[in-house]
């Protein structure tokens, strides 16, 4: 929580300070009200005295409490504003900071948390800070001031009201005891619940069809359990304060009248100034009354609290947890004039994934020059998507070296890098918008490339059918488009930038073969000054590249040109057998 102070603003800081001062005048006015009290019993109880005396007391009590009410209406206000603006800063430190973490980073922490924790974490700490602005400073005020008005008086008062909160602490600490850890763990169920929530409504289609819904219910049902019952002991043991508190507030009334019946009897009687001093006593016991309530009122405000406490120190720690993440891909410092254009090159490049077991690259090494085409060919799982992603970074090289226009990737400015390239993923991602406001994605300078890059992406023929055209609505994750359409998109979204180096990661394997011959005719026609580095499963799809990497579980088996691989490598010749008949390889 401390380390969440620093994202507090000044004008936040001003509020709380204007909230102070409306939380003292609300002590002074509550604890003014006794005063008042005692003065109408004194005035009640002695002869002769003014019925208009006791009016103008009455009436000044009503203004003390409208007022006390309009204090805490005012810092009610204060704390909501304050603990609002700073929740909206949090959230959006937060969401800064994952747009700044690589895959690792996300994988580390799971896309589920990482939402929960920027939304119902960042509400706990909301919440927290609304209590603890309306009660942190008013309930040890309140009280020290009550305790000092009520120190004046018969000491066996004080003692009573001493007893009832040592009682009220032990009771306190009890509680915590029992609920901490629990409280914890309702922050990690709740991930497991969003987590569950998103993984079935992500497979909804999977999952109608394999009839699994049973099977989903019961995994939801797991999660929704193990939140419920935690949820369920900790109200159950935090509801019991309640009983407790009761009776130990009216144990201590009664324990204030008795010591006040035992005080006024033991006044000898007789003498008009022993019914004084009588008077006097009876008097002290209204006000102390009063004054015992507001301390035990107090300590209850604590109370309620603490009980909200740990769960918000839980999502605080939790949120400071993803703040402090330092990504494990960081600038350099070298900006993009390197005087060579669409460069690539692999130096005996290796890479294990984070936390992975072995190598999923071994010794890569190849350069792709300016304009040429070098494709990557091999079985599934043999490491062609990884290979790619180490080109913009996704992940760092275990060993070895990725030279971009001859400088190591990791001495650019990452944004420098991500200019150079223009990288189509395996399984395309659309945001919803429009169609325009995908392929432009991110800018809005580059109008005139649109029809250009719809045109080289074979995207005009679907997108000119449309009703608006480009300007055509795109759900969420570009549901209402077909696979093979979504993937030409995101070929367009490519083009449509002016990078040196372009990436497609097994792009047009949703493309049928006339599209896809076309595509690559087009893109070679168009794109000559780009360097290509295309994944493929067709060898038809990278039969004309300059160079073809093949990839046999993370080795680099065999790098020239299709003619070259077939007579020399044997893997090559196996993958070109199996789609093409033997005339066909002879061409
Ligand atoms: N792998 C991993 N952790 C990841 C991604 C992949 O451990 N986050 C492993 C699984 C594979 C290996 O790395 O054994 C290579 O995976 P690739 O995605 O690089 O494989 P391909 O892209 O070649 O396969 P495909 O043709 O199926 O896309
Ligand atoms: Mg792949």
């Amino acid at each position: 929580m401390l380390k969440l102070i620093k994202y507090i603003k000044l004008r936040e800081w001003l509020l709380f300070l204007l909230s102070l001062v409306f939380i003292f005048a609300q002590v002074f006015l509550d604890l003014k009200l006794p005063d008042y009290m005692s003065n109408i019993t004194r005035l009640v109880k002695t002869a002769g005295s003014d019925a208009g005396d006791v009016w103008r007391a009455g009436g000044m009590m009503l203004l003390c409490s409208l007022g006390s009410l309009a204090s805490s209406v005012m810092v009610c206000f204060l704390a909501s504003k304050v603990a609002a603006g700073f929740s909206r800063r949090l959230r959006a430190v937060i969401f800064e900071k994952v747009e700044s973490f690589t895959l690792e980073e996300i994988n580390a922490f799971s896309t589920a948390s990482l939402i929960t924790r920027s939304t119902n974490d960042v509400n706990q700490v909301q919440m927290l800070i609304i209590m603890a602005m309306q009660v942190v400073v008013k309930a040890p005020v309140m009280a020290v001031w009550a305790i000092m008005k009520i120190a004046g008086k018969a000491w066996q008062w004080s003692l009573a009201t001493g007893i009832a909160v040592a009682v009220l602490t032990v009771l306190l600490l009890v509680v915590l005891k029992f609920t901490f850890s629990r409280f914890k763990k309702i922050q990690w169920l709740q991930d497991a619940l969003n987590h569950a929530a998103r993984e079935n409504l992500n497979g909804i289609r999977v999952v109608r069809a394999h009839n699994a819904e049973d099977y989903q219910e019961k995994k939801f049902e797991k999660a929704n359990t193990d939140l419920l019952e935690n949820s369920l002991y900790v109200n159950r043991v935090t509801t019991l304060m309640s009983p407790f508190m009761s009776l130990t507030m009216n144990c201590l009334s009664m324990s204030i009248y008795w010591i006040g019946a035992v005080l006024i009897n033991s006044v000898a009687s007789g003498t008009a100034a022993a019914v004084e001093l009588r008077v006097g006593i009876f008097a002290d016991m209204i006000v102390l009354m009063s004054y015992a309530m507001q301390v035990i009122a107090a300590f209850i405000m604590i109370i309620i609290v603490i009980m909200i406490a740990p769960r918000a120190l839980v999502a605080a720690g939790r949120i400071n947890e993803v703040l402090e993440t330092e990504p494990k891909v960081t600038d350099g410092t070298r900006d993009g004039n390197t005087g060579l254009r669409g460069e690539v090159e692999f130096r005996n490049v290796s890479f294990t994934y984070p936390g992975g077991s072995g190598a999923v690259l071994e010794n890569i090494s190849f350069t792709a020059h300016r304009g040429e085409t070098v494709a990557f060919i091999g079985s599934t799982g043999s490491g062609k998507t990884s290979l790619v992603n180490l080109v913009p970074r996704f992940y760092d090289v275990t060993e070895g070296e990725v030279l971009v226009d001859g400088v190591n990737v990791k001495e650019y400015v990452l944004e420098e890098l991500y200019k150079k390239i223009s990288y189509v993923p395996q399984t395309s991602v659309m945001f919803s918008g429009t169609v325009k406001s995908n392929v432009l994605f991110g800018s809005h300078a580059r109008e005139e490339r649109l029809e250009k890059a719809l045109g080289i992406s074979m995207s005009e023929e679907f997108v000119d059918e449309l009703e608006d055209r480009e300007n055509s609505e795109m759900a969420q994750r570009g549901t209402n488009f077909s696979g093979g359409q979504k993937q030409r998109l995101s070929i367009a979204r490519a083009l449509s930038r002016e990078a040196e180096i372009l990436i497609f990661d097994d792009t047009f394997s949703a493309l049928d073969f006339k599209t896809d011959r076309e595509l690559r005719d087009a893109l070679n026609r168009e794109t000559e000054g780009m360097t290509k580095l295309i994944v493929a499963q067709r060898i038809g799809t990278i039969m004309s590249a300059d160079r073809i990497i093949v990839l046999d579980e993370g080795r680099q088996v065999g790098t020239g040109t299709h003619g070259e691989l077939l007579k020399s490598c044997e893997v090559y010749r196996q993958i070109a057998l199996s789609q093409l008949s033997e005339e066909e390889l002879a061409l």
